[in-house]
């Protein structure tokens, strides 16, 4: 079988083990360790003289390197975080563009390119992940490599009126017709980019699905990123401190739990969250005391300043639903800025009586499948679900609510407070179903299998001739 090469902006630490690592990351190095192979990307450090370290485990070479800061201001935190991260999350009012910023995060996918050529075999299949590295196969293409390469987007690709406010969306994704096979988290997702390609650059859609423009040729697909719910079922189950985390009311009793779980950012919807809590307290008192609300939202990107301001916002949304409610006896929101490991998650899951998930746009959202498959099968949760999470395509048994209706969130988490265990259980075996039928090792080999029937790419362009082209 060829050897394997993921590149991915950031590389997991090595000793991250298996209870510490999100779904992505065991799925990769499960993949590479079958195989054999690189996985090529950033360590996360910012470095004056960025050296390249390379570290063998387990059948996998693990090559990282560090950013410049003028890499990492204008790569990372400015065209990647502050332009493409908004705008497909559908915040256009959020993003910035600078023309610096863009040149240099076609310069970083220049050089990350060239820095990969040497550690190639012939037949090697090029991986690579998400929107860090739009131009990477163009890049490639120009250093000579004519491996095949794929690359998978885990988050939206929005509809071509919100694409076109970047200012070099044409440059942009003509990098991107680059790839031999492209890979999207849903079918909404896929469409929005075979809308872009066919009415904005009028390229074709062939009958046998592959789709041509700007003189080349590629195929698209829909691979939606799943868990690995046995192991997430075992991880819920060996956790024993949840008993220690759900309160109990001045009877005794175990308080119902609503739990969330995010990085902290601007697409989870966090605000509207909080305030759909807040809402329900207000409409039904009957579940004030009775109920308690987890948020989890370690901070993420904390020097790019949107993120800081969500941050504010939260923390005085926060302060305002228990300074407003709280009694002696009774804290209705416990906030957390803190990251915590895995197995207690997975646990804290299983505890909970509802999976609060409500992104304004996000690619899958695999905290909602994480979310059922800790699940007790005898005394299941209840999931409710952003109708903009790409998991709802899936889970359609959660309760499918709509983030900005803030008053129909309440009434879905008072639905749910009271959701009989005969209806839980049939929503919960119709989404475990889904989540099987679709699971970690469905989404690799699925991606790998199409990227190895892709055709390589026989055309080798002259370096002259690629940068003209991205000029
Ligand atoms: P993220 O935006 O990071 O990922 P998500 O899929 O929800 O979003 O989470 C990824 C992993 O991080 C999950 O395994 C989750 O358990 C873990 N995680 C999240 N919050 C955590 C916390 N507070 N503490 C510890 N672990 C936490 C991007 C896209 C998503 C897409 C994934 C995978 O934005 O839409 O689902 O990639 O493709």
């Amino acid at each position: 079988m060829s050897r394997l090469v993921v590149v991915s902006n950031r590389v997991a630490p090595i000793e991250e083990g298996k209870a510490a690592a999100g779904g992505l990351a065991v799925g990769v190095q499960d993949a590479l360790r079958k195989s054999g192979g690189i996985w090529f990307g950033w360590n996360g450090e910012v470095d004056a003289d960025p050296q390249t370290r390379s570290e063998t485990k387990d059948n996998i070479t693990y090559v990282t390197f560090g950013l410049t800061k003028r890499d990492y201001d204008q790569y990372y935190r400015g065209f990647s975080n502050a332009t493409l991260w908004p705008v497909f999350h559908y915040r256009i009012d959020l993003a910035r563009y600078s023309r610096e910023e863009y040149e240099g995060y076609r310069r970083v996918n220049n050089a990350l390119a060239e820095r990969l050529k040497p550690l190639l075999k012939p037949d090697d299949i090029i991986w690579v992940h998400d929107y860090h590295l739009i131009p990477f196969a163009e890049a490639c293409r120009m250093y000579g490599i004519r491996n095949r390469i794929g690359f998978f987007l885990h988050i939206p690709f929005p509809a071509p009126e919100i694409l076109t406010a970047i200012p070099p969306h044409n440059e942009l994704l003509k990098t991107l017709c680059f790839y031999d096979l492209i890979g999207f988290q849903t079918e909404t997702d896929r469409l929005a980019f075979e809308d872009y390609i066919t009415r904005e650059v009028r390229g074709l859609v062939r009958a046998d699905g592959s789709l041509t423009a700007y003189g080349l040729n590629f195929r698209t697909g829909v691979y939606p990123i799943g868990v690995v719910p046995d192991e997430i079922r075992r991880q819920a189950e060996s956790y024993k401190g949840r008993r220690n985390v759900i309160s109990r009311t001045a009877d005794g009793e175990l308080r119902k739990t609503i739990i969330a779980v995010d990085r902290l950012d601007y697409s989870k919807g966090l605000v509207e969250r909080f305030r759909a809590y807040e809402n329900l307290l207000d409409r039904f008192p009957e579940h004030r005391r009775n109920v308690q609300f987890i948020q989890i939202a370690p901070t993420s990107r904390s020097d790019v300043r949107t993120y800081q301001h969500i941050r504010k916002q939260l923390e005085t949304e926060a302060g305002h639903i228990n300074g407003r409610l709280s009694e002696l006896d009774w804290t209705p929101l416990r906030y957390l800025n803190k990251s915590h490991d895995r197995r207690i998650l997975m646990g804290l899951f299983r505890a909970a009586d509802i999976g609060f998930v409500t992104p304004l746009r996000d690619g899958m959202n695999l905290v909602a499948k994480e979310y059922v498959a800790a699940q007790d099968p005898e005394d299941p949760g209840v999931l409710v679900l952003s109708r903009f999470a790409g998991s709802a395509r899936e889970l359609t048994s959660a309760l499918i609510v709509n983030p900005y209706d803030t008053a129909g969130m309440a009434e879905a988490l008072d639905r749910a407070l009271r959701m009989p265990l005969q209806e839980r259980k049939e929503r919960y075996e119709n989404m475990m179903r889904a989540i099987r039928s679709a699971d970690l090792a469905a989404w690799r080999d699925g991606f790998l299998r199409d990227l190895r029937a892709s055709a390589s790419r026989p055309t080798l362009i002259s370096t002259k001739r690629a940068k003209a082209s991205s000029a």
